[in-house]
């Protein structure tokens, strides 16, 4: 079985201090933005529009030619991620679809190719640079277009027709071997023509042992591909999709996908992200409307950090190059909030175990103030907070929002808090108590 000592050597010999070390702006952050963004987007009816209609590159081509991000305006975008409290952003560079948003030199399927005429990565790190805000890329490792990729039971060449004979015939004279080739390639462009980047996001592995099934690390050529990645760019943080599950020193964090917020405990004690939407999609999907409530986002925001892990939440810009007014609300609710309650996000993780949660709410934990913030999920009626064996511990109650006193008093090991009638003009306020 692989050791920890192999992987310290796959990845340099780095102790886990100076994991930490290298890891601590991405773990204080708690907050970022996916940007899922790609010639799908035209087609505004998911990101796997191409599989799930079993499209092939004849028939997308359309999307290549109409693809005119005219309205695209990266400082914008910046802007919007930096107001809600987002500390860094991740953007498909190329996803499944295999459009590349950057100027590769080994492909022509990219978007100076288009009518956008420019390297739209490259902006993207400018702009979002400027701001302040860390940068990532996500780089598919499926690739639909390619013609050396190996097709799999997703392939969208391969919905209508599964047989052996299909699989054979199709993949006659693909060379995985070159595929792989294109990948390493391609991320050695990424992580050396734009400048110092902080976050790879691989997307996905799906091993399965049938031939002409699924994809693992020996596909992707992952443990190569992770040594190349960390000799480019070695204080990188790298997500845990290359299948290198058995090499979990050789990726930084795990990447629990859509969980809902109760799913969210069992991570507590590891590293990790959880990736989610807005609505169902990653992509823009003009007719889609199941989107979450600015409640349910601060549910997944705040039971995120309250079990020590970070939320990146994803916005599809349109073919057009904006945020919708929908994602546009989100973003503008989720600024509102942070702006008064964010130090109860950044820097803070779980409450020491000596601190019961109060029934129905979240607790997070600023180690570093000790601080520890009561996030009121419910707004007791009667304004009555009882906090059990919290008496003798705290030193001044507040509400976060406006730093105003709130009364309490020890009545024997608790510590009874009395809220005011009127709750603070916040979706969930958060009392902050002093330790
Ligand atoms: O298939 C992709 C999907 O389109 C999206 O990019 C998500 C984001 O985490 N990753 C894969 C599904 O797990």
């Amino acid at each position: 079985c692989f050791s920890a000592a192999n992987a310290q050597k796959m990845i340099g010999n780095e102790t886990d201090a100076q994991k930490q070390q290298r890891m601590a702006w991405w773990t204080d952050s708690r907050f970022g933005m996916f940007i899922h963004w790609g010639l799908y987007s035209g087609a505004a009816r998911h990101e796997w529009v191409k599989h799930n209609e079993a499209l092939s590159n004849e028939d997308y081509q359309k999307y290549f030619d109409a693809f005119n991000p005219d309205l695209f305006e990266p400082q914008k975008w910046a802007k919007e991620a930096k107001a809600a409290g987002m500390k860094y952003a991740v953007l498909t560079t190329k996803h499944h679809e295999g459009f590349c948003l950057f100027d590769s030199k080994y492909t022509d399927y990219k978007a100076p190719n288009t009518q956008a005429k420019r390297d739209l990565v490259r902006e993207y790190v400018n702009a979002f640079r400027a701001q302040g805000l860390k940068v990532g890329f996500y780089y598919s490792l499926l690739d639909w277009h390619h013609p050396d990729y190996v097709m799999d039971e997703i392939h969208p060449l391969m919905q209508k027709d599964k047989s052996k004979e299909h699989y054979d015939k199709l993949n006659k004279g693909r060379d995985m071997a070159k595929y792989r080739q294109y990948m390493r390639n391609q991320i050695t462009e990424l992580l050396t023509n734009y400048g110092k980047i902080d976050i790879l996001w691989l997307d996905f592995s799906f091993p399965n042992k049938e031939k002409g099934k699924g994809k693992g690390k020996d596909d992707w050529g992952s443990v190569e591909l992770l040594k190349l990645i960390r000799k480019l760019q070695p204080g990188i943080i790298v997500d845990n999709r290359l299948n290198l599950e058995e090499y979990k020193d050789g990726a930084d964090f795990e990447t629990p996908e859509q969980v809902s917020p109760k799913e969210l405990e069992k991570y507590r004690g590891h590293t990790w992200e959880t990736c989610q939407t807005f609505s169902g999609s990653w992509g823009y999907y003009r007719d889609e409307n199941t989107w979450k409530t600015h409640r349910q986002l601060l549910d997944l925001l705040i039971t995120s950090v309250a079990n020590g892990g970070n939320l990146i939440l994803n916005v599809g810009p349109t073919a057009r190059g904006e945020f919708d007014y929908r994602a546009n609300n989100a973003l503008d609710t989720m600024a509102y909030w942070m702006h008064a309650n964010n130090l109860s996000i950044y820097n803070c993780t779980y409450a020491p175990s000596s601190f019961a949660v109060p029934e129905g709410d979240r607790l997070t934990y600023n180690p570093k103030t000790k601080k520890l913030y009561v996030h009121l999920f419910t707004y007791p009626a009667d304004g009555v907070l009882t906090l059990p064996g919290y008496a003798g511990k705290v030193k001044y109650v507040q509400f976060l929002n406006d730093h105003s006193e709130i009364a309490s008093k020890a009545n024997n090991t608790d510590l009874v808090v009395t809220l005011p009638k009127n709750k603070p003009p916040y979706e969930i306020p958060v009392v902050e108590l002093s330790l």
